[in-house]
């Protein structure tokens, strides 16, 4: 018979795993919520797509490792707050904005955490808007905040994310270091697009009117 540490361990691993999924899954209808109201009334599609993970066991056992934590559950649970994460991409760079007051709006969703790595880029480059969210689950022992990570950001941004991560992941790329500054380089042309871009958005959709909106329709 199993031990009944491991019984007790199996079933935190279990509930908190539910918990995360839940959480997650709220965060998504709420965006898909304000997505299709916005749409609705602006006739003005605010976010381009969504995607959504809880992160591996793996990935969970290299970042405690990673910020030299125990590898325990609950070192994961206390001091990982991106194990339920949400990816959110937008067409403007207006919009992240749009979609943070939104959320902040929200009474039962507290925003616990910013990290503004738009107005603040790191160094490599990588831009994003990251906002750890506590979503309260009601539970069978009472309400309990899931950290959930909000990652919003650009198509032009997530463009740019996207090769950096595949670039670092990938083994045997010739001249790797050449290439990661290179792309340092260009993060600064995405920047500019995302301004270029927004300019024209906010002459295409002046006034977020109903008369805008009826416009829009036309
Ligand atoms: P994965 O595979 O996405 O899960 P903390 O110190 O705990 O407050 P944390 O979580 O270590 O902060 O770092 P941060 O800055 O909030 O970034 C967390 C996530 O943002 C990363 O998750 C990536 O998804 C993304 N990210 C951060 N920096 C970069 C970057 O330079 N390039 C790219 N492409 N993505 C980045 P994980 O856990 O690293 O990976």
């Amino acid at each position: 018979p199993a031990e009944p540490e491991l019984i007790q361990a199996v079933d935190q691993l279990k509930t908190y795993s539910l918990r995360y999924e839940v959480a997650m899954k709220l965060v998504l209808d709420k965006l898909d919520y304000i997505s299709r109201e916005y749409e609705i009334r602006y006739g003005y599609a605010l976010i381009d797509s969504k995607q959504s993970r809880i992160k591996s066991p793996d990935s969970i056992v290299g970042k405690l490792k990673r910020k030299h934590l125990p590898l325990t559950l609950n070192a994961a649970f206390e001091n990982l707050h991106d194990i339920a994460g949400v990816r959110l991409i937008v067409r403007f760079l207006s919009d992240v904005k749009t979609v943070e007051d939104l959320l902040a709006t929200q009474a039962d969703i507290k925003v616990l955490k910013v990290k503004d790595y738009i107005h603040h880029p790191k160094p490599n480059g990588y831009q994003s808007l990251h906002l750890i969210l506590g979503v309260p689950i009601y539970t069978v022992d009472g309400p309990h905040l899931v950290d959930v990570e909000l990652q919003i950001r650009t198509i032009a941004m997530n463009f740019w994310a996207s090769l950096e991560h595949e670039l670092n992941y990938k083994k045997n790329v010739p001249h790797q270091e050449a290439l990661r500054e290179s792309l340092t380089k260009k993060a600064q042309l995405i920047t500019q697009l995302d301004r270029e871009m927004d300019e024209i958005k906010c002459k295409m959709y002046q006034p977020k009117t109903a008369s805008a909106a009826e416009q829009s329709r036309k």
